[in-house]
């Protein structure tokens, strides 16, 4: 006998990285290993150059291929929690800020990538400056890390904990979203420190650093696992604990390659390392 099941559905809109460490792959693994049926509309696709120092290789998808990938996934499935990841270009944006549009969500999570080496600098500011008008006031929870919260926040630099509570709570007043700055080893000391405000609770989030080099996928995964948390019922603040420890668990167990960065791996937090 067979019935059909209903896990909950989460959508990332998100570019592909070959390797597998970062991008829709990372986010797709997360909503697995969370038990959340995952889906992909695939924005871009990046392939690093292992000739040119592992560099980026940055080719988008027709904005009309993403407009009939999000077509097909909208009339598939009631969605209510969507994740954005890498966009990559101001078309892409517009389309992208258009399906958003099309209907009512309950949480939308953006992990703000901004400018991505391997794109031209122009194009890049018009697709940075897009993503702040068009898709940042859509969000209901955005995941800066330390350059994206100086950019969104407009400081010149976050050095401090005291900083980085500055920039949650200026990119909440500019966004209306739920805020996890992100301080991972770019802030001196011990922990790995984020902070989160929802415009009443300011909690420091610290956890201790595994080494202190970033690795592939922690950012993606970070919100891919609220993404999944919050689609699963999860408060938005049980939510960044719950990912944070998810985070930090695939850190501790990740995967090393030929590339110079090891990746985070999403099977850590259950299974530890592979025998
Ligand atoms: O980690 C940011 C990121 C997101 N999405 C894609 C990427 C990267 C970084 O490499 O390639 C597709």
């Amino acid at each position: 006998m067979s019935s059909t099941t209903h896990p909950p559905v989460t959508l990332t809109i998100a570019g592909s990285e070959a390797t597998g460490g970062a991008g829709a792959q990372a986010d797709l693994k997360t909503f697995q290993e969370l038990g959340t049926y995952g889906i992909t509309a695939l924005t871009c696709i990046v392939s690093f150059d292992p000739k040119d120092d592992w560099n980026h290789r940055f080719v988008p998808v027709d904005p009309q291929v993403i407009a009939d990938q999000l077509e097909a996934i909208q009339t598939a499935y009631d969605l209510g929690t969507v994740k954005i990841g890498m966009l990559g270009t101001p078309a892409t944006i517009d389309t992208v800020a258009k399906a958003l549009q099309s209907q009512a969500w309950t949480n939308i999570v953006l992990d703000p990538v901004l400018i991505c080496k391997g794109q031209e600098p122009g194009a890049a500011l018009d697709t940075d400056q897009a993503l702040k008008a068009q898709i940042l006031p859509l969000a209901t929870f955005v995941t800066p890390n330390h350059f994206e919260s100086m950019s969104l926040a407009g400081m010149d630099s976050i050095d401090s904990v005291e900083d980085l509570k500055e920039a949650a709570k200026r990119i909440h007043e500019a966004s209306g979203a739920v805020v996890l700055a992100k301080g991972g080893v770019r802030l001196e000391g011990e922990d790995a420190v984020d902070v989160f405000y929802d415009g009443e609770t300011m909690e420091v989030l610290r956890a201790p650093k595994v080494g202190d080099v970033a690795v592939s996928g922690a950012g993606c995964t970070l919100a891919a696992a609220i993404t999944a948390e919050l689609a699963k019922g999860a408060t938005p603040l049980e939510a960044a604990r719950t990912a944070k420890a998810f985070v930090t668990e695939g850190i501790r167990n990740r995967v090393s390659s030929h590339t110079p960065f090891d990746a985070l791996w999403q099977g850590g937090a259950a299974s530890g390392p592979a025998l």
